[in-house]
């Protein structure tokens, strides 16, 4: 016998079934079972050189053919699914096709239904039968496409789901009735708004229309199963309908929007007010016993940036907060939905970024329903210049994530999918995703022509029916619907539209959700100091280990020395790391939950945390902040992927979905967080101006110029403070850990009062250093001071000629300096606070030094980076005729640092030197800038 093109991977399964015949000849069909009665495995031959004659009993050929025809339908179905509604054949593969195996349908009908398996051999008479019905499974409007899944009792799942057909809606009298209605009123919505705003952009959802349909399956389903939040994120298509049917924001405000009013100057200027455009809003409603909420966070233009936003939200939303220890989370209380378009999908990295987070420890959501709004365009774009997997969908399979590609024209079988999709998630806790493939009515926008680059395509779609028509079409072939009752029901919808335009008043329904700035004053102050006695139960508490718990040897010494820190107050004993650790307890201790996340974390990048303590025999962890007898909240701590703008993107969700938490990210060095730019510039510093939110995330991002080369010195603190606007953004480089310790409890302390997103530029080498070090009575008096005059200098102010300020690593630079002791003429005073900048507290600094010639700003960064362009105009404005101004920095430069610790290290001392330098002069050859910028002294005297 021969086994003819079933050779290689087939003769394995041969021998399979050969085997289970040998064992068990009744575990095999009949015809099975009389074929191996006749054949021997020596009969395979495994490389053969010559075409070999097919002389193989029908029957066992068939067999085989008939299992590989099954299991092929099932893994590549999906590729002979008629998926495109504007009728683009698929491309089909031989695999599925019986002629391919040898066999005719003949054979197949003399075989038994059990050889294809599954709930279609149930109710099937011969293999014929079940094959046919599988093809109606995997080759009709929906393309089951999970062979990808690794986990077996998943992937049976799955296939029994398809095949079984149970998540086909019944599409009876009622449900039928619903969803003409809906969909009925998705599309009444965009032609209205087409007819009465013409060519204005809408970004309309035709050709899509059964997206809200679908979420109102999957919210519902959610809710049903016990879901109380769920979080949608969306970018522009479809956003209107999503928002108007789905968040039920209300007709008259989407409508008053569309006339562009212009607000008040109140809320302009007062309050920095700008708005952004009607599709990047956000909306939240909640159902009508207030059990169920549903989100959708506003939307930059920047595609996909908002998914791990919307994630970082429904982590939060399924967390609790209110107990000491770990925070916990319950997946089956939240739901996230990404909807992505077809080219930002394969096409944007932080779509990776945001699934590699799916299944990670403090950042699993218990599975996203992912969509993907498949109008086979982007922009202008065609799928074969957007992506280089087969399908829009193609990351997701390295991701394990089941997908479902399902024909937007078939409404039934897109309901199935959206079924499907939450009854996974809920099961397996996973995401799943949906390529819902349509097309776009319009061009990219209503004022875009499409036929200037997809001229066929859209003379197709100029004479394609909708999802409505179709379906309308259907019911009234079935007797279930008239063309009256059809019109009737597209009439009614227009009516509803009409009365609220009609109704509109735009200024009064137009409620932009403007946060008012704490009042004057009381902005940015809270009390932070500890009392001692406090401090000191709290270190004990943190000290307290379990049982038998054995550290590692260094680490238990520094523990010890932990033990004694607080009981000389005055002596310099805590460090950069006691204050930080001090700070989270007593925040803890007050009810404030803290989440601390970033890479490497646990242990801090420079090795100065240990918030984590690994026990050297077990490998057991244990966390002091989660075990301490004080704490009163949760705390929770994560090494972060090695990501930035998928996590800073989560952290600012979690942040405003809970904005009572204390959010920190922390960069491994202060650089990295460019990565995250986008998250930063559309979320962090506009979202107030733009949307309303208030953010008040943490970053700890560690700063300054210690020779390690260009991208391990700066954190870019330009870039902020560029997008710093007073009342969106606190950016600080402070000098010592007492400052660290009261600006943190000042930050767990505003979070509802008076909340701002916080950069805090961190030490690396000083992290240790005595001169930062502070004493325990500083912890346990004052507050965060934004300005630190020169105590020194301020003995002898009218003696000081020279006033240098400067912030952060510089000030350690220059009072370690030798040039201090004969500096008499010279005061150094510390700008903790750059924005919003501390005018007042720094006016106050200066009256003090009646006999000023000059304030110069010193900074480590060059002259086009660090603080420097920020500073000077408030600088020239408050110092006016006082004196002049003079910046020393290192020169203008392309890279904030030198490549070479030497090089660094000579112009260092050159910085210095030239703040010491009271005749300083420009000195543009050596690497160091050192300008007066005008000598307001000599000219308006
Ligand atoms: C990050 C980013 N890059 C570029 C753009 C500009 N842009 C807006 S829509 C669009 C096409 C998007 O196509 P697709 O993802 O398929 O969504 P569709 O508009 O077709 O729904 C582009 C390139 C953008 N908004 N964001």
């Amino acid at each position: 016998m021969s086994l003819g093109r079933f050779g290689g991977v087939n003769a394995g399964y041969v021998l399979e079934l050969y085997e289970r015949f040998q064992r068990d000849p009744e575990s095999v069909d009949a015809e099975t079972r009389a074929a191996f009665e006749h054949w021997s495995p020596t009969e395979l031959d495994p490389a053969p050189t010559t075409p070999v004659v097919d002389n193989t009993p029908a029957s066992v050929h068939a067999v085989v053919a008939a299992t590989i025809l099954a299991d092929s339908i099932r893994r590549y179905g999906h590729l002979a699914a008629q998926l495109d509604p504007l009728g683009a054949p698929p491309i089909g593969d031989p695999s599925l096709s019986t002629e391919s195996y040898g066999i005719t349908d003949e054979d197949l009908k003399r075989l038994p239904a059990s050889l294809v398996g599954g709930p279609v051999a149930e109710t099937s008479s011969s293999a014929f039968e079940a094959i046919e019905k599988l093809r109606r499974v995997y080759c009709s409007s929906t393309g089951f496409d999970y062979s990808h899944v690794f986990v077996p009792e998943e992937r049976d799942w799955l296939r029994h789901a398809a095949e079984s057909g149970r998540f086909w809606p019944p599409l009876d009298p009622e449900s039928t009735q619903a969803l003409l209605d809906r969909i009925t009123q998705v599309e009444v919505f965009e032609r209205f708004l087409q007819r009465t705003f013409p060519g204005k952009t809408r970004f309309s959802v035709e050709g899509l229309d059964m997206l809200v349909p679908m979420l109102d399956e999957i919210i519902s389903g959610a809710a049903d199963t016990g879901a109380r939040h769920t979080v949608i994120g969306m970018a522009h298509r479809g956003r209107l309908n999503v928002l108007a049917h789905v968040l039920e924001k209300p007709y008259a405000q989407i409508l008053a929007e569309f006339k562009d009013p212009v607000l008040t100057e109140r809320l302009r200027i007062d309050l920095g007010w700008m708005g952004d455009v009607k599709y990047h809003a956000g909306a939240r409603t909640s159902s009508p016993t207030g059990h169920t909420f549903v989100t959708m966070p506003p939307n930059p233009s920047h595609l996909e940036a908002v998914n791990p936003v919307v994630v970082g939200m429904a982590r939060a939303a399924g967390t609790v907060t209110d107990q000491p220890g770990p925070a916990r989370f319950s997946s089956a209380a939240t739901l996230p939905v990404l909807i992505h378009g077809d080219a930002a999908f394969p096409g944007q990295g932080i779509v990776a970024e945001t699934l590699n987070l799916s299944l990670l420890d403090g950042y699993d959501t218990g599975g996203t329903i992912h969509i993907i709004s498949n109008n086979q365009l982007g922009f202008t774009a065609t799928p074969d210049q957007s992506y280089s997997t087969s399908y829009a969908s193609g990351l997701a399979r390295g991701f394990k994530i089941p997908i479902v590609h399902v024909n937007a024209d078939d409404p039934a079988a897109c309901l199935e999918a959206a079924r499907l999709a939450w009854e996974y998630r809920g099961r397996f806790q996973r995401d799943f995703l949906i390529d819902l493939i349509g097309y776009r009515r319009h061009g990219h926008n209503e004022g875009d022509e499409p036929a200037f680059t997809q001229p066929l395509m859209y003379k197709k779609i100029a004479a394609h029916p909708t999802v409505r028509e179709q379906f309308a079409r259907t019911l009234i072939a079935q007797g279930a619907q008239t063309p009256a009752s059809v019109e009737a029901l597209v009439k009614q919808h227009y009516g509803v539209l009409e009365e609220a335009f009609a109704s509109l008043k735009p200024e009064e329904d137009l409620e932009p959700p403007v946060p008012e700035p704490a009042p004057p004053g009381a902005a940015g102050r809270a009390e932070t100091a500890v009392p001692i006695e406090r401090l000191r139960q709290i270190n004990e508490g943190l000290q307290a280990a379990p049982p038998g718990f054995v550290f590692h040897k260094k680490l238990e010494r520094g523990r010890e020395r932990r033990k004694s820190i607080l009981d000389k107050t005055s002596e310099r004993t805590i460090d950069w790391a006691a204050a930080e650790e001090l700070a989270f307890a007593s925040i803890l201790a007050d009810g404030v939950p803290i989440r601390l996340t970033g890479e490497d974390v646990e242990r801090g990048t420079f090795s100065h945390r240990h918030a984590v303590f690994h026990d050297v025999e077990t490998g057991a962890t244990f966390v002091p902040l989660q075990t301490f007898a004080q704490a009163s909240a949760s705390f929770e701590i994560h090494n972060s992927p090695l990501s930035e703008a998928g996590v800073v993107g989560f952290e600012f969700g979690y942040n405003i979905q809970d904005p009572n938490c204390l959010v920190i990210w922390e960069a491994q060095y202060g650089d990295f967080i460019n990565g995250a730019q986008v998250i930063i510039d559309q979320f962090v510093t506009s979202s107030r101006a733009k949307w309303g939110l208030q953010p008040s995330l943490v970053f700890l991002l560690p700063h300054g110029h210690e020779g390690q080369g260009p991208e391990h010195s700066s954190a870019r603190p330009e870039r902020f403070l560029q997008s710093a606007a007073d009342i969106n953004i606190r950016v600080v480089n402070c000098t010592t850990a007492a400052q660290y310790f009261h600006l943190l409890r000042r930050q767990a302390a505003l979070l509802q009062r008076d909340p701002l997103p916080l950069v805090v530029l961190t030490p690396k080498s000083l992290l240790r250093h005595p001169l930062v070090a502070s004493t325990p009575m500083e912890l346990a008096e004052g507050r965060f001071r934004s300005v630190i005059d020169d105590q020194e200098a301020r003995q002898r102010a009218s003696s000081v000629r020279r006033l240098v300020l400067c912030s952060g690593k510089v000030y350690v630079d220059l009072v370690a300096s030798e040039r201090r002791a004969s500096a008499s003429q010279i005061g150094i005073v510390r700008l903790e606070q750059l924005a919003p900048f501390p005018r007042v507290a720094l006016r106050e600094v200066l009256d003090g030094y009646t006999t000023l010639e000059e304030v110069v700003w010193l900074q480590e960064e060059p002259e086009n980076m660090g603080a420097w362009e920020w500073l000077r105009p408030q600088l020239e404005e408050l110092i006016a005729d006082r004196c002049s101004l003079r910046y020393i920095s290192r020169a203008r430069s392309a890279s904030p640092s030198e490549g070479s610790a030497a090089w660094h290290q000579i112009t260092q001392r050159k910085l210095v030197d030239e703040a010491f330098s009271l005749d300083a002069r420009p000195l543009a050859e050596s690497g160091v800038r050192s300008k007066a910028i005008h000598n307001l002294t000599a000219s308006k005297r």
